[in-house]
């Protein structure tokens, strides 16, 4: 049984490359909820609708968000109305922000309504947010805190960050669902998605007790890097590496992670850095990491639980 912990897009085509070699029920997929936010009177969870579109094969490719085949009328109208349009809901997507909503109202949890849409929708894996509890990415700029989605969405990801706050995660236990990943005795690895290690990632990792958890893993943790050749694939994860002062590369990001994790995979455009980061105790593996079609992506999920293997016996 594998465990993925995932955020948004990056994180979204290895969980769909490891759904696409493993049977639905020896995969886990534990989604960051910090980008969560209430929209329009809605609750909007963007990286587990991301991850449950991609894994049901309707995800929009164009966008990285939404769905494929969208239409945007609501948006004209409720733009033609004077309403909020800096968020984009495209009308197939709609239905999920107002059923998830209907059925948070009706006392049902994230994980519930989660697994409810997965059974509709066909996905292949057993898909949970990361807690069930409310935690919110807020984002430190020098024009003070922002709330995620205006930091992302509003403002293009354009102020500089100076550091990161989860409301609310310290007393957010993890989910039933990773919680039961995590003291699965068919548990084989946890792996950490190539997913922004700041706002898809750390939120995850600062759960109450997540931590301490996987200190005492029985299991290899890897990681594969968001970042390749010195750039981020998608988002803004180069450019906070960057604001923040540390190394904008992979080595970067083995950095952020040396101390939790036993593996670290990068790209072959990265391999001159693989001394430096075996230096950090990490066993490396450099592989084509860059997911541009399903078959890349099941090649990168096979290679990471090929090297996830040769830990596990090391
Ligand atoms: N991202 C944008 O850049 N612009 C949008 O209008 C937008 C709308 C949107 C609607 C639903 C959804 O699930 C995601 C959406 N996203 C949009 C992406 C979202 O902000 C990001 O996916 C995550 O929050 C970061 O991974």
């Amino acid at each position: 049984m594998i465990l993925a912990l995932a955020g948004g897009v990056g994180g979204a085509k290895l969980a769909n490359g490891l759904a696409r070699i493993l049977p639905a029920d020896q995969l886990i997929v534990a989604v960051n909820t910090g980008d969560d936010f209430e929209h329009l009177g809605l609750h909007v969870s963007p990286d587990l609708d991301t991850v449950m579109y991609t894994l049901a094969g309707l995800n929009n490719t164009e966008t990285g968000w939404g769905r494929a085949g969208e239409s945007w009328r609501f948006m004209a109208a409720l733009g033609a109305l004077g309403g909020e349009t800096w968020f984009n809901l495209g009308d197939l997507d709609l239905a999920t922000h107002v059923e998830r909503t209907r059925r948070l109202a009706a006392g049902e949890t994230l994980s519930t309504a989660t697994a409810a849409f997965c059974a509709r929708l066909g996905v292949p894996a057993k898909i949970v947010p990361m807690t069930d509890q409310k935690v919110r990415t807020m984002v430190q700029t020098a024009d003070g805190w922002l709330p995620f989605q205006d930091y992302f969405v509003r403002l293009r990801c354009a102020p500089p960050v100076r550091g990161f706050r989860f409301d609310g995660v310290a007393r957010a236990v993890p989910s039933a669902g990773l919680l039961q990943a995590l003291s699965d005795p068919a548990l084989a690895a946890i792996v950490i998605c190539p997913s922004n290690p700041f706002v898809s990632v750390d939120p995850i990792l600062s759960l109450a007790g997540l931590r301490d958890l996987l200190a005492r893993r029985r299991v290899p943790l890897v990681a594969v890097s968001p970042i390749v050749g010195g750039k981020a694939i998608k988002g803004p994860a180069l450019k906070m590496l960057q604001e923040l002062g540390l190394d904008p590369s992979a080595l970067g990001v083995a950095r952020l992670y040396a101390k939790l994790i036993d593996g670290f995979v990068i790209d072959r455009q990265d391999d001159a850095l693989t001394q430096a980061i075996a230096a950090l105790g990490l066993r490396v593996l450099a592989t084509d990491t860059i997911m541009t079609d399903p078959a890349a992506q099941s090649a990168l999920a096979a290679s990471v639980l090929e090297f996830a293997q040769r830990l596990r016996r090391s």
